[in-house]
């Protein structure tokens, strides 16, 4: 089983940091390509079939789709320094750091350097958003009260801090997950996240725990060989019947699989097997071949294709 890590990002993103601070929690080496920050993504869209979002892992001719499913995967093929410990709510905590968090720390970003990006930009996320089109001055009317929330939500990072890290004395993916905002806001405006971070010195320091973490040894790849290393690889997800499948699915269904709250692309293929947490279907690109594409379950609509 392939377990190289080729990992699809951009620098300055935050759902990236994520799982490059993972990488550097588990000592796991990744190869890195990086992709544009906007469409068109040429070289990623043969991989994915119109999945557009950043981060996507690859290993071979696997595809893992949304940092959810990425920190299950890294966990199952790379056991050996758990992060994701029970009794944690380590996954649900992915839903607060996504969503909620990220919500709040958007306007307060966008808010304040909006106005420099590109209109290209603008209009790729205005698209990303469709119930909420890229409004600069929107986003800057809101900035107190998403100081509210991001005061709140690093309050809650504050409140359960048990040591050095949020589990205790050694790191795990709840770090990750809220070190995930801080680092957002801090990385671009970093005198408006040392204001709020001032009421929560403990949390101040945390955060640079997390930092010095880093990311762990990777080197660089070039798409086009991302793109070879699929095209000579096989899927080494195997057909598997689901037998708690609530809706009847099974291999071989022609399934749409499209997120459910922004960048809703949807993803066709047939599927390969399922779980409560996982769906991979296959898919046929002139490019890569046969790949297969993965997705978490919760955050995302399976429809029949
Ligand atoms: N639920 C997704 C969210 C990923 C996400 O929103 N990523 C941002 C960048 S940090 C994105 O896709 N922006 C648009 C793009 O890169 O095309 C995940 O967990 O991976």
């Amino acid at each position: 089983m392939p377990q190289t890590i080729i990992f699809h990002h951009y620098w300055p993103s935050p759902f990236s940091e994520k799982i490059r601070i993972i990488f550097g929690m588990k000592a796991i080496p990744w190869q890195s390509v990086e992709i544009p920050s906007m469409l068109p993504k040429p070289d990623l869209m043969p991989l994915t079939g119109g999945y557009r979002k950043t981060p996507v892992m690859q290993i071979g001719a696997d595809i893992y789709c949304d940092t959810q499913l990425i920190i299950r995967e890294l966990e199952r093929r790379f056991p050996e320094r758990p992060i994701v410990r029970r009794g944690t709510m380590a996954f649900p905590a992915a839903f607060w750091s996504d969503r909620p968090f990220f919500q709040a720390t958007i306007p307060l970003l966008m808010g304040k350097v909006g106005h420099m990006l590109p209109e290209a930009f603008k209009a790729d996320r205005s698209k990303m958003f469709p119930d909420r089109p890229f409004d600069y001055d929107a986003m800057k009317s809101v900035i107190p009260q998403m100081r509210d929330q991001w005061r709140a939500h690093l309050g809650f990072i504050d409140e359960n801090l048990m040591g050095d890290f949020l589990g205790g004395a050694a790191p795990d993916v709840n770090d990750a997950h809220a070190y995930m905002n801080v680092w957002f806001l801090a990385n671009t405006l970093k005198d408006d996240a040392d204001a709020l971070l001032k009421e929560y010195p403990k949390t101040a320091e945390w955060a640079a725990r997390v930092k010095a973490i880093g990311h762990g040894s990777f080197s660089k790849l070039e798409a086009a060989d991302a793109l070879a290393i699929a095209k000579a690889a096989s899927p080494a997800a195997q057909p598997h019947t689901d037998p708690h499948e609530p809706n009847g699915r099974k291999p071989g269904d022609k399934v749409a699989i499209t997120p459910d709250d922004y960048g809703r692309d949807t993803v066709t293929g047939e599927l390969i097997f399922s779980s409560a947490q996982e769906i991979a279907i296959r898919r046929h690109d002139p490019q890569v071949g046969e790949v297969a594409v993965h997705f978490p379950r919760a955050g995302f609509w399976v429809t029949p294709a």
